[in-house]
C-alpha cells in the first residue's frame, strides 16, 4: 500500500466514524464502542480489498450504523438516507434489514448467522465459478455460537477460499470479557483445526491488514484474520470497557469524543 492509498483509508474511515457517531447521538443510542471497534476492518475491506461484484455481511448487525456510514461513504446511502437512522419507518434500523438496501441482502444482528451466510453465498459463487469473494465480519462473543462452528465445518468441507472471515477480536462482548464468559483461547488453534489459514493483524492499522491480505493472496483455504481490536477505540473514557456497549453518549461525551478521534486521525495522517 502506498501513502496516497494509506491516507485515503484514512481519511474514509475518520469520516465513516464522525458520521456514525453523529448519528448514535442523534438517535441516543447505545453500539457506539461496538462500530468502533470494526471501523477500520469495515473500511479496509470495502474500500483496500473488494471488488464491485464482492459481498460484505457484517454479522454483528448491532453495529449497524458502521455499516450504513460506510454505505454513505460509497455513495449507496445519501446524507439525507443516513438522517433517519433509528426513525419510525426507516430502512436504517437497529440492525440491517434485509434487502432493502445496495449491499445488504440479508438481516444480520441475530448473532451466529453471518457466517452460514457467507458460506452459502461462497459455495454458489464457487457453483457459478465467477470470482467473487465473501467477506464476512464477525465479533468475538458471537462465536460463543455454535452456528458459527457449523458453518467453519461447512466452509472446510466444500474448501470455500473464496470466504475471507475477519473476526473483530475485542475480547469484550455485552456483559463482560470473552474469556469470562465462555473462553475462546487458544482460538487460532481451534481455527486452524478447523482447516482455516489463519491470519493475525492489528484491526486499527490498515498496514497490518494490508499484510494480511498479502499473506491471504494463494491461500487454498478460506482466510480467516484474527483482528485485534480495542472496543471504544478511541473513545478515551470507556475504551476497553464494557460500557461503552451498551451506553449512548451524553452530550459532552459527543464533543470529547469527536475532539479525540479528530486528534487521533491527525496523528496518523502525519505518521
Ligand atoms: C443471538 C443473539 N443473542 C443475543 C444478542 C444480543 N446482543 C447484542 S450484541 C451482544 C454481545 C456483543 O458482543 P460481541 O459479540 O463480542 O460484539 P462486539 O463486542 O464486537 O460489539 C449481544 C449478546 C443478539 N444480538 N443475538
Amino acid at each position: 500500500m502506498n501513502n496516497e492509498q494509506h491516507k485515503d483509508l484514512l481519511t474514509k474511515a475518520f469520516n465513516i466514524k464522525k458520521r456514525f457517531l453523529s448519528m448514535y447521538k442523534a438517535a441516543n443510542a447505545g453500539h457506539v464502542g461496538c462500530s468502533l471497534s470494526c471501523a477500520e476492518m469495515l473500511t479496509f475491506a470495502r474500500f483496500g480489498w473488494m471488488k464491485e461484484e464482492d459481498e460484505i455481511i457484517l454479522s454483528k448487525g448491532h453495529a449497524a450504523a458502521s455499516l450504513y456510514s460506510l454505505l454513505a461513504e460509497e455513495g449507496i446511502l445519501s446524507e439525507a438516507d443516513i438522517e433517519t437512522f433509528y426513525k419510525n419507518d426507516t430502512y436504517l434500523a437497529a440492525h440491517p434489514p434485509a434487502n432493502k438496501i445496495r449491499r445488504i441482502p440479508f438481516a444480520t444482528g441475530s448473532l451466529g448467522h453471518g457466517l452460514s451466510i457467507a458460506a452459502g453465498l461462497g459455495l454458489a459463487a464457487k457453483l457459478k465459478k465467477n470470482n467473487k469473494q465473501i467477506f464476512c465480519i464477525t465479533s468475538d462473543g458471537e462465536i460463543n455460537e455454535g452456528s458459527t462452528w457449523e458453518a467453519a465445518l461447512f466452509i472446510r468441507q466444500h474448501q470455500l477460499k473464496n470466504v475471507v472471515w475477519l473476526i473483530d477480536r475485542n475480547r469484550l462482548q455485552g456483559y463482560g470479557r470473552t474469556e469470562d464468559v465462555m473462553q475462546l483461547e487458544p482460538l487460532a488453534d481451534k481455527l486452524k483445526a478447523f482447516g482455516f489459514n489463519v491470519l493475525e493483524a492489528d484491526g486499527h492499522d490498515f498496514k497490518s491488514l494490508a499484510l494480511a491480505q498479502l499473506a491471504a493472496r494463494n491461500s487454498q483455504l478460506a482466510t480467516v484474520i484474527i483482528c485485534n481490536t480495542t472496543k471504544g477505540n478511541g473513545w478515551k473514557e470507556y475504551e476497553d470497557k464494557v460500557d461503552c456497549h451498551y451506553l449512548p453518549m451524553k452530550d459532552e461525551q459527543y464533543e470529547t469524543i469527536k475532539t479525540e478521534i479528530e486528534i487521533q486521525f491527525n496523528q496518523s495522517v502525519i505518521l
